[in-house]
């Protein structure tokens, strides 16, 4: 007896490819998301790597690298290197501010300046890392205990909210789509994207403010950087951690801790009055009758220094009676009568 062996109908043919097309498709969307997720978690892994790499440069050299001049090709001069010079950065891309301190400057992160590799300077899409610093960040701190500070603002979507107002440095993946970033070998940059996509334009408009948001497929403003920065408040944490700089408390303490003895190491039974020379250009000498100025650091036979907080401001002195002394920083900020002022009185005859 023959088997009867019966084809595929085409109905059930094409059953079969619309199912398969079906499965297919999935296992591409599959595919192509976990693909994209991986990329997502490479740059970010890239950024960690390239901060602990920052951290390093600045342990060594108290300031932050120039980025490199962004639109350079392989093989010429600088190709990954900080612009030169610091506190200039020159070819990189000035942003201007109101005030010379409050210019920043924007280029590509210097792999080979900071030891790390081709692939360490490519996000997970091959391009470069975008980085912008303050460019007073660039030339190295007043002292070991300043700190470093930041004027770059980073704010959620559409801009509605300030996510962190006082930013040193910023290092910016343009995600999958790239629009504004620049490529490596030929240094060209890639298009800033479409004039709809307000959040991806604000990060490539060349200022001081940056979006960071979700992943948005919004065909109105869709997003897919990857931005990652650092604040002072973390930089000068980790870096007092790591021993590299002095806490400002501490500094100022021990600062006024060598001013109260030497006011009490001063002949004859009264503190020294107050140096009111000039509050600009101080002479460093007590003024008969003056109880409220400048620390006297002549007269109190210290250096200068000693005088100074570590913001480089002459500690103010105030003589409160023959034997007790008040002494004040005007703290970071440079300013009287703010938060961060730090005031210290003591009895010394
Ligand atoms: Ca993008
Ligand atoms: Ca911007
Ligand atoms: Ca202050």
């Amino acid at each position: 007896m023959i088997k009867h062996q019966r084809g595929f109908s085409l109905i059930e043919l094409s059953m079969v490819m619309i199912i398969g097309g079906i499965l297919l498709a999935g296992a591409i969307s599959i595919g192509s998301a976990q693909l994209e997720n991986a990329r997502i978690s490479s740059t970010q892994k890239k950024q960690e790597v390239i901060k602990i790499a920052l951290m390093a440069f600045i342990s060594i050299n108290r300031r932050f690298p120039c980025p490199a001049i962004a639109n350079l090709s392989e093989g010429a001069v600088g190709y990954g290197k900080e612009a030169q010079n610091q506190g200039t950065c020159t070819g990189t891309t000035r942003i201007s501010g109101a005030t010379a301190s409050d210019h920043n400057v924007r280029g590509v992160i210097p792999w080979q300046t900071l030891n790390l590799s081709d692939g360490d300077g490519v996000d997970g899409y091959g391009r470069r890392f975008t980085y912008q610093v303050r460019l007073n960040q660039t030339s190295p701190i007043a002292s070991d205990s300043a700190g470093f500070t930041g004027n770059i603002d980073i704010l959620d979507e559409r801009r509605n909210k300030v996510i962190d107002d006082a930013v040193t440095a910023v290092i910016l993946s343009h995600g999958n789509d790239g629009y504004g970033a620049y490529l490596p070998v030929t240094g060209a940059r890639m298009n800033r994207g479409p004039t709809t996509a307000d959040d991806t334009l604000e990060n490539n408009d060349d200022d001081r403010e940056y979006v960071q948001k979700s992943y948005s497929m919004d065909e109105n403003d869709p997003f897919d950087d990857i931005i990652s920065w650092l604040n002072p408040s973390f930089l000068n944490y980790k870096l007092i951690e790591m021993s590299v700089l002095t806490s400002p408390s501490s500094s100022i303490n021990q600062g006024f801790d060598s001013i109260f003895n030497a006011a009490g190491q001063v002949s004859g039974n009264q503190v020294p009055f107050a140096d009111c020379s000039s509050s600009r250009n101080p002479n460093g000498r007590s003024n008969n009758n003056c109880t409220s100025g400048i620390t006297p650091w002549v007269t109190l036979s210290v250096n200068e220094l000693v005088a100074k907080d570590p913001w480089g401001n002459h500690i103010r002195y105030n003589r409160d009676s023959t034997t007790t002394i008040t002494l004040t920083s005007w703290g970071a900020d440079s300013t009287q009568g703010t938060a961060d002022d730090v005031t210290s009185t003591k009895q010394v005859k």
